[in-house]
C-alpha cells in the first residue's frame, strides 16, 4: 500500500514536470515517446512485420516501388517508433539482399504522414531454413514434398527469413550464425518420440537426426557497436510456432530448444560448449559480454501451446533483465473486446504482443530481453486502442500490417557514451 502511494507520488510529480513549459497536451498515443536523447541511450525492437509472400521474388517485386499497401503501414509503425537498431521477423530473404535494400530505399527512407523518414546506415541479413527441401518425409505423411518437409516450414528457400537494420555500425566480421547445428547435439535435446513405437525419441530417423538443424530460420549474434569499444550483442531468431503437428508435438519441442539455444548461450563456459556456429567456432558469450535478445519467440510465460516452461528458460536465466515488460493500451482494448479464451488467459491482457484467433488468442510472444547489465529506462508494445488515430496501422483481422506488434525498450548500455 505504502509503496503503491509512493509510486503514484512520484508519477504525479512526473507529470508536473513534464506539464512545465508544454503548450500542448500530449495526446494519448501508443507510439513511443521521443528519445531521450542522452548519450548511453538505445532504443531496440522486434517486429514480425509479415513481409512475408506466397512465391519466391514476390516480395521484391511489391517493393520495388513506393506503394504497397502493407509495407507501407509497417514502414510508418517503424517510422512512429523510430527504433535505432530493428530485428524484423517475417521478410523473405533474397541472396542480393535486394528486399533488404528496397524496403530502406522505398519505405523506411519516404515519409508516411507526419511521420518522418527513418534512415539505417548499417543492415544485415542471412539465409535460412525455411524452405530449404530436406529430401526426406519429416512430417512422416508418406511422401516427400512441400513446406512442410522442408528444414523448417516454408514454400521456397528464404521464406519467413530475418532482417536487421541498425543506425550503430555492425561488426560484420564478428557475426556468428547458427543455421546449420545441428538439434541432436545439444545435449539432452527434447527430441519427438513416435509414441506408436517402443522405441523413444524416434519420430525423426537417425539419418535424418544427422543432418536436422535446431533452428527453423536461423539464429544470429550481430554484434552493434553502440559506441566506440562498447558493443552489444544483438540476438535474434524465430523459433517455429509450437503447433502444426501431432501427438509427437514436433514443433512444441523444437520451439523449446531454439529458445533453449539462446539461453545457453548466454550462459556460456561448459554449459554453451556445445554450440558450434556456423564458421566453425564453438562456445558461447563471455561472462561480462553485453547482449539485447530479440525476436517472436512463438512462446508466453502464461498461455498458448508451447511447452512447460519453454520461455521461462530466459525469462528466469539470471543472466537476462525483466524488470520492465512491454505493455500497450491497444492490447487491453483487443481482450475485452474480443473475449472468449482471452478471459481465460492468466497473463496480463496488457503484455499481449500478437492478435491472434482462437486457440491461443492473444498471447506475448514478442521480446526484447536486455542482459542484467542494461538498464531497461522504458518499454513498451506498438498497439495503439481504436480511439487513437494510429490505430488505422494496427487494425482488425485481416490487418493492414501484421498480426503481431512492434515491441521496442529504451536501454542504457552501461560505458556506452558516445
Ligand atoms: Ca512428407
Ligand atoms: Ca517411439
Ligand atoms: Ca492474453
Amino acid at each position: 500500500m505504502i509503496t503503491h502511494q509512493r509510486v503514484r507520488a512520484a508519477a504525479l510529480a512526473a507529470l508536473l514536470v513534464v506539464g512545465v513549459g508544454a503548450t500542448t497536451a500530449a495526446p494519448a498515443i501508443a507510439a513511443p515517446p521521443d528519445h531521450a536523447q542522452r548519450g548511453s541511450d538505445v532504443r531496440f525492437a522486434t517486429f514480425n512485420a509479415s513481409l512475408n509472400r506466397g512465391t519466391e521474388g514476390a516480395l521484391v517485386a511489391d517493393l520495388s516501388a513506393p506503394g504497397n499497401a502493407q509495407a507501407d503501414a509497417v514502414a510508418e509503425i517503424i517510422q512512429h517508433s523510430h527504433p535505432d537498431v530493428l530485428l524484423i521477423n517475417e521478410f523473405d530473404y533474397d541472396a542480393g539482399g535486394e528486399a533488404l535494400r528496397l524496403f530502406q530505399e522505398n519505405y523506411l527512407s519516404v515519409p508516411h504522414g507526419d511521420a518522418k523518414p527513418v534512415e539505417y546506415a548499417y543492415r544485415y541479413s542471412a539465409p535460412v531454413n525455411t524452405g530449404v527441401p530436406s529430401g526426406f518425409d519429416l512430417n512422416n505423411d508418406g511422401t516427400v514434398s512441400g513446406g512442410d518437409d522442408a528444414w523448417g516450414f516454408g514454400l521456397f528457400p528464404g521464406q519467413y527469413g530475418m532482417a536487421v537494420y541498425s543506425k550503430y555500425p555492425i561488426d560484420q566480421e564478428a557475426i556468428r550464425t547458427f543455421q546449420n547445428l545441428v538439434w541432436a547435439d545439444m545435449p539432452g535435446a527434447l527430441l519427438p518420440d513416435d509414441p506408436a513405437t517402443a522405441e523413444p525419441a524416434d519420430f525423426y530417423s537417425a539419418e535424418e537426426l544427422a543432418q536436422f538443424p535446431l533452428s527453423s530460420k536461423s539464429h544470429w549474434d550481430v554484434p552493434i557497436e553502440v559506441s566506440k569499444n562498447k558493443t552489444v550483442h544483438f540476438l535474434v531468431s524465430h523459433p517455429t510456432p509450437p503447433t502444426f503437428d501431432g501427438a509427437e508435438d514436433r514443433n512444441g519441442r523444437r520451439n523449446h530448444d531454439e529458445i533453449r539455444l539462446w539461453a545457453d548461450y548466454i550462459a556460456g563456459g561448459k554449459t554453451a560448449s556445445y554450440i558450434v556456429d556456423d564458421q566453425g567456432e564453438s562456445g558461447g558469450l563471455g561472462r561480462n559480454e553485453l547482449f539485447v535478445i530479440a525476436g517472436d519467440q512463438n512462446a508466453d510465460p502464461n498461455d498458448g501451446d508451447s511447452t512447460e516452461g519453454a520461455i521461462h528458460q530466459l525469462l528466469e536465466s539470471p543472466r537476462v533483465n525483466t524488470a520492465s515488460v512491454p505493455t500497450s493500451p491497444g492490447a487491453v482494448e483487443a481482450t475485452e473486446l474480443q473475449g472468449g479464451v482471452n478471459l481465460e488467459h492468466a497473463g496480463d491482457p496488457a503484455q499481449d504482443t500478437a492478435d491472434f484467433s482462437e486457440p491461443p488468442g492473444n498471447i506475448r510472444v514478442d521480446y526484447v530481453l536486455p542482459s542484467r547489465q542494461i538498464r531497461i529506462l522504458d518499454s513498451g508494445v506498438f498497439w495503439p486502442a481504436s480511439d487513437d488515430p494510429l490505430s488505422r496501422l494496427t487494425g482488425v483481422y485481416p490487418f493492414p500490417s501484421s498480426d503481431h506488434r512492434l515491441v521496442w525498450a529504451d536501454v542504457d548500455v552501461p560505458g556506452g557514451k558516445r
